[in-house]
């Protein structure tokens, strides 16, 4: 745990693996294989013509060369048919065999393009969705940090539609209750971090809550992470309930992910000190996705970047 995700360059990503969405020949080719390639430099094609190619959904490394990276793992993702030749699985284990291979190598941060989302066809929305929901799944009880990495200011993540019916929500949902003229406010999209009330400050009762609705819930520590895209580490810091002070981000991930209303998600996050606001961006994505009994953290995250609200947890 964490995902991250960023928009940038992947050639530039400064972790030990980065994941190239390769052939299965392996000798390069366009979109982000040329880009890799590239920024490697001639060593790394020499290197792949010694692996005898690689098949549709698995995973083969190299070493980085030029690239700040000290691996690159070659995947091959599925090309796109439509959606009934199993791409979906195909994709899935392009980032748990990528991620598999990673940790086999003793990476600790590995950097993913959207696999297959280019020349492959595969609907950008649909890959986003796998691709953060697979390295979810893998990274329970697992600490390596990755980041999805999304190319071009024009990607989006999401359905145009939608990402336009959530502004309406936001825009509804922060215009001034006056019965006459009804004056959009434009929100900004960086806002400043909330700072928590003092009485929170200790972190106990906070902690307290969290244990017992774990209980509750039989949640594991490891699940907890997952749900909450938070790291083993910051949890243990919860766990022993003080010295820390939470970010909202932290607290809003593991409220949201012990809770299956906005109701109880408010109430918990108020014992860490803050507000479940209905003029934060971020806190009305969630409220929208609640109200639709839409509480997967995949979902979440993928909506918050999609509409440029920041992300939860350790993000
Ligand atoms: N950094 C991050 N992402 C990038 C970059 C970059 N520098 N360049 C492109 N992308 P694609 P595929 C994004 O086509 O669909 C190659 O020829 C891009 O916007 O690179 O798996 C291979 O040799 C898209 O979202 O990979 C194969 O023949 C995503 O990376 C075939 O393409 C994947 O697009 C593989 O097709």
């Amino acid at each position: 745990m964490p995902i991250t995700i960023v928009r940038d360059d992947i050639t530039r990503m400064d972790v030990d693996a980065v994941v190239n969405a390769a052939n299965t020949t392996l000798l390069g080719g366009g979109g982000v294989d040329g880009a890799i390639h590239r920024a490697a430099g001639p060593m790394l094609l020499k290197e792949c013509m010694t692996l005898g190619g690689c098949k549709m959904g698995q995973a083969k490394a190299t070493k980085g060369y030029d690239m700040p990276c000290k691996y690159i793992i070659h995947t091959v993702g599925p090309v796109w048919n439509g959606g009934g030749f199993g791409e979906e699985q195909l994709l899935s284990s392009c980032y748990k065999n990528s991620l598999e291979l990673a940790e086999q190598l003793g990476c600790k941060s590995v950097a993913f393009p959207l696999i297959s989302a280019g020349a492959y066809g595969y609907p950008i929305a649909d890959a986003a969705d796998v691709a953060l929901r697979s390295i979810n799944e893998y990274l329970c009880g697992s600490d390596m940090r990755v980041t999805l990495v999304v190319f071009g200011l024009r990607t989006q993540l999401m359905d145009e539609a939608e990402i336009e019916e959530i502004r309406r929500y936001i825009s509804e949902s922060t215009a001034p209750p006056t019965g006459g003229l009804r004056r959009r406010r434009i929100l900004p999209s960086a806002q400043p971090e909330p700072q928590p009330t003092e009485q929170a400050q200790d972190g106990k009762s906070f902690s307290q809550a969290v244990i017992k609705r774990m209980t509750e819930l039989e949640i594991a520590d490891s699940e907890l992470c997952r749900r909450a895209n938070i790291s083993g580490s910051l949890f243990a810091k919860i766990r022993e309930g003080g010295g820390y002070q939470l970010k909202k981000s932290e607290a809003l991930g593991i409220a949201a992910a012990l809770s299956d209303d906005t109701d109880s998600l408010a109430e918990l996050l108020s014992l860490a000190g803050y507000s479940f606001s209905s003029s934060e961006r971020a806190d009305l994505i969630v409220k929208y996705l609640f109200d639709k009994h839409r509480t997967d953290i995949a979902d979440i995250e993928r909506t918050l970047f999609s509409l440029d609200a920041g992300l939860l947890g350790e993000a």
